[in-house]
């Protein structure tokens, strides 16, 4: 990566974060070694049948960083990490970390098009992915997809069996070594605190998904302070469901909150009612988080599930809208609370607190976890609106950035010159100082907490030689919240189906999550004044649909 395309809080801003405690100046890496020491042989990691205590999770954290150090990857590379929720992420994320080397959290689901997009933007030294999975072979995609960048990289693989000419991620098993020198050879070449930690990807509304630097102290705050906000501790049971590489399970506070409490992660590879439930009564799992649409089919398999889920205390729900009514099933149906949460992997995090009274818990998605967090509530002028009005929130604060990586012209546009981020999310605040999320004026489709942009989808869709002119709107689902309708005017003599659309997309090597679900052909799309196509026109349609 190049640090010149990261953009800083301002230096007297920082210095009120660092002066005020929030920055502590310490590489996220450099917490490792504190954990063992504190925690040494209580379980950190559970994967399936493997468990790794917190002593074993320093050892070959370690291990995996002098590994990577050993292919040449060192401070500020940045290496696209597409893993699905296992051991090998977490001990990938932390040797990360260690070492200064920078993980893109990539989702299973992406392929060629995001990949090589995403490697080529960051200029990515290497490429870490499962042999295969979910019936994909994934290190042939991996192949293809650093072949196209425009600079030599890596291709690591997690698991399967030793190929020639394969690069295992960990390695043979090797024996541990000299722990002792190896930790203090990585704790001397730490990286500073103030460098890129890790990349995120926005769930955006641009072509590509954009890419989010989160330093080693914006993100260690981040995870202080919602550890607090949710009082996890050393009794914590984490259950991680969704893709791991999301900043809701990583860090909110998911994975590395649960890990910097001495608590217990659990991975599971996908959200099936039954796994999860044989999850919690084998685990005794205290926690769990997911997004509307995975909540909601576990309330309804929950009903004699036949499990002991009597351990589960709180489930966090948040990623997308959730009705009321519907949030006030999730507790009984589960027999826990409920916490709602807003928060985007641009940095602000909203948490209703764990002994929130129902009508809080269930009707709003809570407070900001930080004091110093900057809430602004403007109209379309970007004036604020008197107290208690919706209007489009804007943010800035410790563990917000101030732009995306590498796209100035793009930041000039979702962040004002005073540092607002612009959320594009329509909310209010009650009396009480809850933000509830009322709509949102950004061009995506929120697919059950995946975020869809619908000018990437348009851009692909455009492609296609029967298309003249292409409009993405979302629809409304019972099941996943909301699901792509692309309208379409065909040039003459072309007829277009969405298995068609399917099919262009997988030859483009687009995530399977972005096809379009619903498809009509229009002799012509509405437009607005300038000539745009009328999206609140095409929503009028899909609602008479
Ligand atoms: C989380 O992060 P992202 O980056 O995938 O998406 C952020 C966007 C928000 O701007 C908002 O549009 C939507 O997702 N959103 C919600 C919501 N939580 C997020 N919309 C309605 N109600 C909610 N409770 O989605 C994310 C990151 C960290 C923690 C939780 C969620």
């Amino acid at each position: 990566m190049n640090p010149s395309g990261v953009v800083p809080w301002p230096t007297e801003v920082a210095q009120v974060y660092r002066a005020a405690g929030c920055w502590r100046g310490r590489p996220l890496g450099s917490y490792l070694w504190e954990w063992a020491e504190r925690h040494g042989d209580r379980i950190a990691v559970v994967d399936g049948d493997r468990r790794l205590s917190y002593h074993e999770l320093a050892v070959r954290t370690d291990q995996l960083a002098e590994r990577l150090a050993g292919l040449g990857l060192g401070r500020g590379d940045a290496v696209l990490v597409q893993l699905p929720n296992c051991a090998e992420f977490v001990l990938t994320t932390l040797a990360c970390f260690r070492l200064g080397v920078v993980p893109v959290m990539m989702l299973p689901p992406h392929r060629e098009y995001e990949l090589t997009a995403i490697g080529a933007h960051v200029e990515a030294r290497a490429l870490i992915v499962p042999a295969r999975w979910r019936d994909y072979d994934h290190e042939a995609l991996a192949h293809r997809v650093v072949a196209a960048w425009p600079h030599p990289a890596h291709v690591l693989v997690a698991g399967g069996d030793t190929v020639p000419g394969r690069i295992d991620l960990c390695g043979p098993a090797t024996p541990p070594g000299d722990v002792a020198a190896r930790r203090d050879r990585l704790d001397r070449a730490a990286p500073d605190s103030a460098e890129v930690a890790l990349f995120l990807l926005s769930g955006g509304t641009t072509g590509v998904p954009k890419v989010i630097s989160r330093t080693h102290d914006d993100y260690e705050y981040n995870i202080r302070q919602v550890v607090a906000a949710c009082e996890f501790g050393p009794d914590t049971v984490y259950l991680t469901v969704l893709p791991a590489g999301h900043n809701f399970p990583l860090a909110n506070p998911g994975i590395l909150g649960t890990l910097s409490v001495g608590g217990r992660v659990v991975l599971l590879p996908s959200p099936r009612p039954e796994a999860v439930f044989a999850a919690i009564e084998r685990e005794r799992v205290t926690v769990t988080s997911a997004v509307p649409a995975v909540a909601l089919r576990w309330m309804e398999a929950a009903a004699d599930c036949g499990y002991d889920l009597s351990s589960l205390r709180h489930v966090q729900v948040g990623g997308s809208p959730l009705a009321p009514e519907v949030a006030a099933r999730i507790g009984p149906a589960l027999g826990c609370r409920l916490q709602q949460v807003y928060g985007m992997a641009e940095g602000l995090i909203c948490y209703t607190r764990p002994d929130a009274p129902d009508e809080v818990a269930h009707r709003t998605q809570g407070t900001p976890i930080s004091e110093y967090d900057e809430l602004l509530i403007v109209d379309a002028d970007g004036v604020a609106v008197p107290s208690g009005q919706i209007g489009e929130l804007w943010t800035r604060g410790p563990y917000t950035p101030r732009g995306y990586y590498g796209v100035p012209a793009q930041n000039a546009e979702s962040f004002t010159p005073d540092g607002w981020y612009r959320t594009g999310d329509l909310v209010r605040r009650t009396p009480g100082g809850e933000v509830v999320v009322c709509g949102r004026v950004k061009d995506l489709i929120n697919r059950g907490g995946e975020k869809i942009s619908a000018a990437e989808v348009e851009t692909l869709v455009q492609e296609l030689p029967a298309v003249a002119e292409a409009a993405v709107v979302p629809v409304a689902d019972p099941e996943v919240g909301e699901r792509a309708f692309l309208f379409v005017r065909l040039l003459p003599g072309h007829e277009l189906g969405l298995a068609d659309v399917a099919e262009a997309f997988a030859a483009r090597g687009v995530a399977a999550f972005k096809v379009p679900e619903r498809l009509a052909v229009l002799d012509e799309l509405p437009h607005t004044p300038v000539g745009k196509p009328d999206k609140a026109a095409l929503r009028r349609l899909v609602a008479t649909a």
